[in-house]
């Protein structure tokens, strides 16, 4: 089931019988004050998606590059543009998590059956765990808006965003990252 912060805070206290208070309800103050800040973090992550998932998997074809070989699993060119996709479509469900501040999407929609699907089809576990834990990094910067010119190359890209402390949301995507990671590994 598809749930949100203030879902997730219903069925919870339904299961309890009791009405929403205490530390929920100021949990559910403090998602909507922070709302502006969350929206800023899930941008941070979706305007630099096809950047960040190029990186990523350039990133694991330089430190393995027998992937890119006959027999590896980014090769032929059909196999990197699965993984390119597959790494952007967790992405996808990673900023979907994080708007929503409830991971249950990304792991119905996304993460369900996926170790299955990549052990029959030979995806390297290790290499797809690498690439989520580059996309974390590359997110989390973003997010902090800590990324550096010495990282990203010519491709740096400073954006925009409120001062601020956005290390609870950097925490937060980062947790959704430690979910992808460990459903795979
Ligand atoms: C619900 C959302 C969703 C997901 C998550 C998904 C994953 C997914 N990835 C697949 C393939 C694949 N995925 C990869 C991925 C990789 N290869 C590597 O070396 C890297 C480690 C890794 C990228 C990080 C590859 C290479 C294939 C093709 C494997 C093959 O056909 O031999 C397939 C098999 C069918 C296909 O090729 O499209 C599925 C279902 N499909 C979906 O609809």
């Amino acid at each position: 089931m598809v749930l949100d912060a203030f879902s997730r805070a219903v069925i919870a206290a339904d299961a309890k019988t009791a009405p929403i208070g205490g530390a929920d309800l100021a949990a559910l103050k403090s998602f909507i004050a922070e709302g502006n800040k969350r929206l800023d973090a899930v941008n941070a992550i979706a305007s630099n998606a096809s950047c960040a998932v190029s990186d990523a998997i350039a990133g694991i074809a330089c430190e393995n590059t027998g992937l890119l070989q006959a027999g590896g699993n980014l090769y032929p060119t059909r196999r990197m543009a699965a993984c390119l996709r597959d790494a952007e479509i967790v992405l996808r469900y990673v900023t979907y998590a994080l708007l929503a501040g409830d991971s249950s999407v990304l792991d119905d929609r996304a993460l369900n059956g996926l170790k299955e699907t990549y052990t029959a089809l030979g995806v390297p576990t290790g290499s797809s765990v690498r690439a989520f834990q580059i996309l974390k990094a590359i997110s989390v910067a973003h997010i902090t808006n800590t990324n550096t010119e010495a990282n990203a190359g010519k491709k740096f890209r400073k954006i925009d965003t409120p001062q601020g402390d956005c290390s609870a949301l950097a925490a937060e995507a980062a947790s959704y990252f430690d979910r992808v990671i460990s459903a795979l590994s």
